[in-house]
């Protein structure tokens, strides 16, 4: 049994996800997690809401509402959508806990004990008509190295690259669109990136079975231009994490906060923390998973994002947690994703364009959803959404293909056999070559899985539904059982412990389908059918089982024709 770290990228606090956010991070990493659950590993699964800087400021302002209690609520709101996507952390956090408050004072002070922070006195730039500094998010532009219009002040989400607000060609604020800006100056921390570059590089390098996607955006900003920028780690802002040493003040650095992506990625550590706290569990019960002085030299870290956050994830976090010079877990495995278009454009929060969470859960249940999204998930490339796709799928694969198996199965037996595991008749050629074929498949689907390859496991499964209902067309109890009413019995005593292990099989995609298929089959087995020989024989003959409700609905065309429609324009 291995012990397996897993989080998502933490989503911004600032309203509610749509589908494409979900399946950059919060999805796949739901997926990996119940998988290795379901393989009796033990795993540690954190999110959070990412509740600082520019984004939640702005969206608070234009809520109305003070940001405290913005975040309070839309954390609520988030963590309800999560439950509802079956997301199954093991601790939902908040970046603005006190957990990480304290660890991100902690680093900050650690690391200008090690000589690697730099006070600065910069150049920022400042709103006139909003008698204010504009960091970050709060300034647009256009972006120096693509020449996207709509760059915005710390990076440019078309090209990856980090940015500084003076870095911006043609600024302008986010708050008001004014062009009255001045440059005025402040002074600010900096974290000495250039200064570990060495110690990055070695580290990537060492990486070698990480995805392409993964490495060559960690390479090209690790090389870009004259190299590794050092960093500004704070900024004049109301709310976050007030800059201190540790626990000691920081002298000059009064009424300043550290920038969200400096605090944020420290909310991994700080929500395994608020779990712990959370369960009533002492220091020691978080510290074995993240401390490698203190148990977590045996742990792998797997971390799940899109790939706009990949950058922060390969130089800024490890900087931090290298330059700490402590004992830290760094990121074992870095999976990322492409983006996931919408109906032949993007995905858009600030324009409201897409579905987002709540409402795709408002027409169909989670399940469905799940499968779509993770069936396509945008690895290789990025991928794209449409209504027709999402139908052809949902009817085909889980309607067609595994409900429908479900449902014949269970139906056929309650009326001909009874309601109970049908006990006569051998398993004959047929029934052998068909486990010996699940279980060279399932060898596939497990090798997938480990792999992160989340869209061919999803394909990998399919097949493995398809081979069940190849067998039943084949092998037609329902016309054996005029004949041979043994070898019926045989058939349906194998198609009912089928479903039992598709279950467990399908359980990290659709969870609540898993669930319905394991209750009407009487058990409550859930272990990996490792041994598919005997997992094909688990349900004792005579036992109970029931015909359970239809486990998928299909998308009609006047619904496809209405969604899409219903979901055209730009949310309010
Ligand atoms: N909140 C960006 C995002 O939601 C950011 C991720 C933080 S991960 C530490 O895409
Ligand atoms: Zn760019």
């Amino acid at each position: 049994m291995a012990r397996i770290l897993i989080t998502s990228a933490i989503p911004y606090i600032n309203g509610i996800k749509h589908l494409g956010n979900l399946v950059g991070s919060q999805l796949p990493a739901d997926l990996f997690a119940r998988y290795m659950r379901a393989r009796g590993h033990e795993v540690m699964f954190i999110c959070a809401t990412d509740e600082h800087g520019t984004p939640a400021e702005l969206a608070a302002a234009k809520a109305g509402k003070p940001v405290e209690e913005y975040c309070a609520e839309m954390h609520q709101v988030q963590a309800d959508l999560a439950r509802g996507f079956r997301l199954s952390f093991d601790h939902f956090g908040r970046s603005s806990s006190q957990r990480n408050h304290r660890l991100t004072q902690h680093f900050a002070g650690r690391l200008a004990e090690n000589g690697l922070i730099q006070e600065v006195s910069e150049k920022q730039v400042f709103s006139i008509d909003d008698n204010r500094f504009l960091p970050d998010r709060y300034i647009t532009g256009t972006c120096p190295n693509c020449g996207n219009t709509n760059a915005r002040g710390d990076q440019c989400e078309e090209c990856t690259k980090q940015l500084d607000p003076t870095d911006l060609i043609n600024p302008r604020s986010s708050i008001s669109g004014s062009t009255n800006l001045e440059v005025r100056e402040t002074k600010h921390l900096y974290l000495r990136q250039r200064a570990l570059k060495d110690k990055l590089e070695t580290w990537i390098d060492s990486k070698t079975d990480w995805p392409v996607l993964t490495t060559s955006i960690a390479k090209k900003w690790l090389n870009d231009g004259d190299g590794l920028q050092d960093r500004g780690i704070t900024r004049d802002l109301y709310w976050g994490i007030p800059v201190k040493k540790g626990d000691a003040p920081w002298p000059g650095m009064e009424g300043k906060v550290f920038y969200v992506w400096f605090d944020a990625p420290i909310e991994y550590i700080a929500g395994t923390a608020e779990w712990a706290d959370a369960n009533g569990l002492d220091d020691a019960a978080w510290e074995r998973w993240w401390r490698t002085d203190k148990g977590a030299s045996d742990v792998t870290y797997f971390q799940f994002m899109g790939k706009d956050n990949v950058p922060f994830h390969t130089l800024s976090f490890p900087a931090t947690i290298l330059g700490s010079g402590e004992p830290w877990k760094l990121v074992d495995y870095l999976k990322s994703f492409n983006y996931l278009n919408y109906d032949g454009g993007q995905f858009s929060t600030s324009q409201g364009r897409g579905v987002f969470m709540d409402q795709a859960l408002s027409i169909l249940p989670a399940d469905y959803w799940r499968w779509w999204l993770l069936s396509h998930a945008p690895e290789s490339s990025d991928s794209e959404f449409t209504w027709e796709n999402f139908q052809a799928s949902v009817n085909k694969d889980l309607a067609d293909v595994l409900g429908n198996l479900v449902s014949r199965v269970t139906k056929f037996a309650k009326s001909k056999l009874g309601e109970t595991i049908p006990a006569g008749g051998t398993f004959g050629p047929q029934e052998t070559a068909l486990i010996a074929d699940l279980g060279a498949r399932i060898q596939v689907y497990e090798a997938l899985m480990e792999q992160m390859e989340v869209r061919k496991a999803a394909a990998e499964l399919r097949a493995i539904w398809v081979i069940g209902n190849e067998y039943l067309q084949s092998a037609a109890p329902w016309s054996v059982v005029k004949t041979d009413p043994e070898q019926a019995q045989a058939q349906v005593r194998l198609a009912l412990n089928l479903i039992r292990v598709y279950a467990i099989l399908s359980q990290p995609f659709i969870p609540d389908a898993a669930a319905t298929m394991m209750a009407a089959m009487g058990s409550e087995d859930w272990s990996w059918p490792a041994d598919i020989g005997a997992a094909m024989r688990a349900l004792p003959a005579g036992a109970a089982f029931s015909v359970p409700e239809n486990l998928f609905r299909k998308i009609t065309d006047e619904e496809r024709a209405d969604w899409q429609k219903r979901f055209s324009g730009i949310r309010a």
